[in-house]
């Protein structure tokens, strides 16, 4: 029995990453990557009046495919709800989910993905209309408050209303444009997501000078692209994607100055741009993997600062999201 045991497990080890193991070699065939992104969240991922899509989720993917094909343009993006998001990836419609979607224990284990590294720490909050005169979440027992369905964002809202023994009325909606119109129409006293969501999707309003976010942040929100369980390549090639662009940015290069960083003699850059080492090999893709990244898309820096930060309508602070070394939390392991 215990040999028949452990002959099954054995087989079962070896069977289940194969069943799914085949992520970069389909999307080599194919030509494109599936990308599965928001209906529209500014900054993160929503699509021009052309249909082309922006955002700091849509350039990880376009990153993902520069990486791959040499060709950030090889990405269709499949807009999804918060309640649609997990089934579209396991059910193969999308090769990896860059959605503004939270790391959590249950997520990663049961529903059968891997978080693959944090692109933006983020947090909940709160926005209200100032005419409210509230200064405080705290003020807001007995508020109803609009929040959009299969997002953590209704979890967390639960629990500091009884933590704080408040009473509130949830309002949720199934997509954020729902949620939003709700909000601007009265609808809510409050309306609670993700701060920067907060942030983006207060462009969206009638008045956006009217609202103010609260300064309570509830909860963690460490927003991950997703992968499948089973595809050890596919997770370490979509990981590294992030921290080569975090490396590239500890290390100063950027689009604007690729082609004097392959000059360089300095060895941790000469391993980033791949004129040192065969790292992106190992990884399944070429040795120039972070040229064509940086080349075609930025560093994580300039990624940030053109869809969320100091250069983009959202003006967010680089906060948590600022490199380790500048008192942020985004810290990459080495390439080598
Ligand atoms: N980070 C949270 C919230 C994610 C979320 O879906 N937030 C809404 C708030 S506006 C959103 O982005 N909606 C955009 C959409 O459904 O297209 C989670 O992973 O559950």
């Amino acid at each position: 029995m215990k040999c028949l045991e452990a002959a099954l497990a054995a087989s079962l080890l070896v069977v289940a990453p194969m069943a799914n193991a085949q992520t970069l070699q389909t999307v080599q065939d194919r030509g494109t990557l599936v990308c599965g992104v928001s209906q529209g969240v500014p900054g993160f991922s929503s699509p021009d009046d052309k249909g082309n899509w922006t955002g700091l989720d849509v350039d990880f993917c376009r990153a993902l495919a520069a990486a791959i094909f040499n060709d950030a343009k090889k990405v269709r993006f499949v807009p999804l709800s918060a309640k649609d998001r997990f089934t579209a990836l396991q059910s193969f419609e999308i090769d990896v989910l860059s959605r503004n979607s939270t790391w959590t224990s249950s997520r990663d284990t049961s529903l059968g993905f891997n978080f693959t590294a944090i692109v933006y720490y983020d947090g909940q909050g709160f926005m209200v209309r100032k005419s409210l005169k509230v200064n405080s979440a705290l003020e807001l027992n007995g508020a109803s408050v609009c929040a959009q369905t299969g997002t953590t964002n209704e979890l967390n809202l639960a629990d500091y209303f009884r933590a704080n023994r408040m009473k509130y009325e949830v309002i949720a909606f199934a997509t954020a444009d729902e949620t939003i119109k709700a909000y601007d129409a009265g609808r809510c006293d409050a309306f609670t997501t993700d701060v920067s969501q907060l942030t983006a999707e207060r462009l969206k309003l009638t008045n956006p000078g009217d609202h103010v976010i609260l300064p309570e942040v509830i909860s963690k929100e460490p927003l991950a692209p997703v992968v499948r369980h089973g595809d050890d390549q596919w997770f370490d090639l979509v990981k590294w994607t992030h921290f080569a662009m975090v490396n590239a940015e500890e290390l100063g290069v950027s689009s604007k100055n690729i082609d004097e960083a392959l000059k360089s003699d300095k060895p941790d850059v000469r391993r980033l741009v791949g004129t040192e080492g065969n790292y992106g090999e190992q990884l399944g893709v070429s040795k120039d993997w972070v040229v064509r990244i940086v080349r075609q898309v930025g560093n994580y820096g300039e990624v940030f600062d053109r869809n969320v930060g100091a250069g983009s309508r959202l003006g967010i602070a680089r906060g948590l999201n600022n490199l380790w070394n500048k008192g942020g939390l985004q810290y990459a392991p080495p390439i080598r």
